[in-house]
């Protein structure tokens, strides 16, 4: 059999991974500006998203203080052996997908530690993002759980690590 799938998403998620942590911090939420409304959480029992757990997760690190918050997100994109991670990597995909999406809107309330307003994105970021933008609405969501799947630790393929005990 023969697939003509495009690898537009492959080659955009792997531009993204090759930005720095705070680079990849600050083009994943001008994504969700961007994306604005069209982001909608789907009909129950429509995805392989669990509301409860997503939100369960999302409350925990609500209450931590906002440098503590900056810090987890930066653990989980350079995926550092901490308890956080591990419970992030065990969860499904489309749930990463709403952990970052509530994050993101705790942002806005403040609630989640804000981008200072001033922050800019460096050139190769600014590109990516008109990249996505250019997506169909589909090929974004496949570029973004691709982006957020590989975050955390997968607890099942890390070897102890002596210096967390984990
Ligand atoms: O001081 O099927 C810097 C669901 C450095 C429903 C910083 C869905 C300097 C089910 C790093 C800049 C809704 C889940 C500070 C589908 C500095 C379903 C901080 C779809 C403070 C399909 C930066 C979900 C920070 C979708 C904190 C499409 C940046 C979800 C944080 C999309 C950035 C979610 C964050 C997106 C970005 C989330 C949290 C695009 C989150 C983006």
């Amino acid at each position: 059999m023969t697939y003509t799938t495009s690898n537009t998403e492959n080659e955009l998620s792997s531009a993204f991974g090759s930005l720095d942590t705070d680079q990849q911090l600050a083009l994943f939420y001008f994504i969700y500006k961007e994306m604005g409304n069209t982001i909608t959480p789907a009909a129950p029992g429509a995805s392989t998203a669990s509301p409860e757990i997503g939100e369960a997760y999302f409350n925990r690190v609500k209450e931590l203080p906002h440098d503590q918050q900056l810090e987890l997100q930066r653990d989980l994109i350079n995926r550092k052996n901490t308890e956080f991670s591990r419970e992030y990597g065990a969860l499904s995909d489309t749930t990463k997908l709403l952990f970052w999406y509530l994050l993101a809107q705790g942002m806005d309330n403040q609630t989640i530690i804000p981008m200072p307003s001033n922050y800019e994105l460096v050139s190769e970021a600014t590109t990516l993002l008109e990249q996505i933008k250019g997506l169909a609405f589909e090929q974004q969501i496949t570029l973004f759980r691709d982006i957020v799947s590989p975050m955390g630790v997968d607890p099942n393929a890390v070897e102890h690590d002596s210096e967390t005990g984990l």
